[in-house]
């Protein structure tokens, strides 16, 4: 039986968001950062690669075959490991052996282009079988084992010392807990799935705030192998508004001792990376206790001249200021928690509203607003663009706030009413998305309360899809 002989510590990157992938130059800018840094992995699976998971049994094209090539002999030439993922979980029947044939060409065609090591993954898929698939595998975890121990096998005759990866279905704390994919899923897998091949783990949650030795241990057990962190710490693909430019955090050094390797799914703005993945390679490399506050600021100060404007460089304290503003999803950084913490105080009149505390308060958020505008002036247009919208909501909303702070220094009142020409109802905050979201108010423990306030007029009929509608 072929086995795989690698038994290197996997640490990099895996471009498996949701969004348009990275474009080619992109890629090879994350390949050259990465060699400089000592991250030696990248897993290809852009979840909306229409071929990764879609149509994933359709070839790719010539015109697709060449810009992959590309992209894996980008990845090689710097030495780094190129994984090729597939997500065939949507529609796939694993009793049927036409379907493993489908995997097959597929792997085939990628190793053609030079693709050495492979992952196959189930997130985010319905976790259902067909009758027939449960009644011959006997659960669903089975049936996954099942494809993964052929296609890995098939993989391993091909490449001896080639990676294979498998994405179960639930691949975090809470998924196991509510018995995603079964009762018993994660121990089928321990006992069916080849030992050498990888299982991904997100941590407790799919965003994890943090990832603990007990919690890895506890996992060890079930799995009977050390698991690869797939960690979305810095992932925004479900946050339209927000980027994370914070450390890698929340994890402890020992970790790396408890697991075969560690990938981030980072933020889809590829230029937004930096600090994110040059933190990581540090918390991989680096020894002793981990400090990643102090990692931040080494890597803001290598990232700044990238903030070169055309009225010369960003200052570091304002690049700080900035990036404390867009941290980490649980955190924002203290420069940005303290000014929120001063803006809701005075608000809520638990301050001493005095003069001072106001000028105080109002001097720092006119000075994030002007970082914020000064990012216009960036030389590095990707950057600035990949920055634009984001910042742009950020000023729209200290602009108001300063409005009503304003009444304060200006009028001796605070909390009164203020109304701005730039935010009319209907151009601000306005749409469906937002309108809906203010129908849901979310409180600390996480659940949510529908808001009863909010109903205009009763409503027009209802229309169903056309296929609905009565003649
Ligand atoms: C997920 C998806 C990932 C996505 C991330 C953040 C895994 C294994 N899968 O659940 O593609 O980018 O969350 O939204 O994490």
């Amino acid at each position: 039986m072929a086995t795989h002989e690698s038994t290197e510590f996997l640490a990099g990157v895996i471009e498996g968001f949701y969004g348009a992938p990275w474009s080619p130059a992109e890629r090879s800018e994350l390949f050259e950062w990465m060699s400089r840094w000592g991250l030696n992995t990248y897993l290809y699976c852009p979840k909306d690669d229409l071929k990764h998971r879609t149509i994933w049994r359709e070839p790719y094209t010539l015109e697709e075959e060449a810009a992959l090539r590309t992209t894996i002999e980008g990845c090689q030439r710097r030495g780094l490991r190129f994984i090729y993922g597939l997500g065939p979980g949507l529609d796939i029947r694993y009793g049927q052996d036409s379907e493993l044939e489908h995997l097959r060409r597929r792997f085939q065609q990628v190793g053609a282009l030079g693709g050495r090591d492979f992952a196959l993954l189930f997130d985010d898929i319905p976790d259902a079988t067909e009758a027939a698939d449960r009644q011959r595998w006997g659960s669903f975890a089975a049936a996954q084992c099942h494809v993964a121990n052929t296609m890995a096998q098939w993989a391993w005759e091909h490449t001896p010392d080639g990676r294979f990866l498998f994405c179960p279905t639930p691949y975090c704390g809470r998924m196991a807990e509510r018995q995603l994919g079964g009762e018993g899923y994660l121990e089928t897998l321990g006992r069916e799935l080849l030992p050498a091949i990888d299982v991904f783990w997100t941590g407790p949650e799919i965003i994890s705030q943090e990832i603990t030795v007990p919690h890895v241990r506890e996992l060890r057990q079930r799995l009977r192998r050390k698991p690869v962190i797939w960690d979305n710490l810095h992932a925004n693909d479900y946050d339209g508004r927000r980027f994370y430019c914070g450390p890698y955090a929340g994890r402890p050094r020992e970790l790396r001792g408890e697991v075969n390797g560690l990938l981030s799914n980072p933020n889809n703005e590829f230029p937004l990376n930096y600090v994110p993945l040059r933190t990581l390679a540090e918390f991989v490399h680096g020894r002793g206790p981990w400090d990643p506050r102090a990692a931040f600021e080494s890597a803001l100060r290598e990232w700044q001249p990238r903030f070169e404007t055309v009225h010369g460089p960003l200052a570091l304290e304002d690049l700080v200021l900035l990036c404390d503003a867009y941290y980490l999803p649980h955190q924002e950084g203290p420069e940005a928690e303290n000014l929120f913490q001063a803006i809701a105080g005075l608000l809520a009149g638990r301050l001493p509203a005095q003069k001072e505390a106001v000028q105080a308060c109002r001097a720092q958020a006119a000075r994030l607003r002007q970082v914020c505008a000064r990012t216009a002036e960036i030389r590095c247009r990707p950057l600035f663009y990949a920055l634009s919208r984001r910042v742009w909501e950020l000023r729209e909303e200290l602009d108001l706030l300063d409005r009503i702070l304003a009444g304060e220094t200006e009028k001796g009142i605070l909390n009164e009413s203020c109304s701005s020409d730039f935010h009319l109802p209907g151009t601000y905050r306005g749409g469906l998305a937002s309108r809906l979201q203010q129908l849901l108010v979310q409180h600390a423990d996480g659940t949510f309360t529908a808001r009863r306030d909010l109903a205009g007029p009763p409503p027009g009929p209802l229309a169903g899809p056309a296929h609905h509608t009565a003649p």
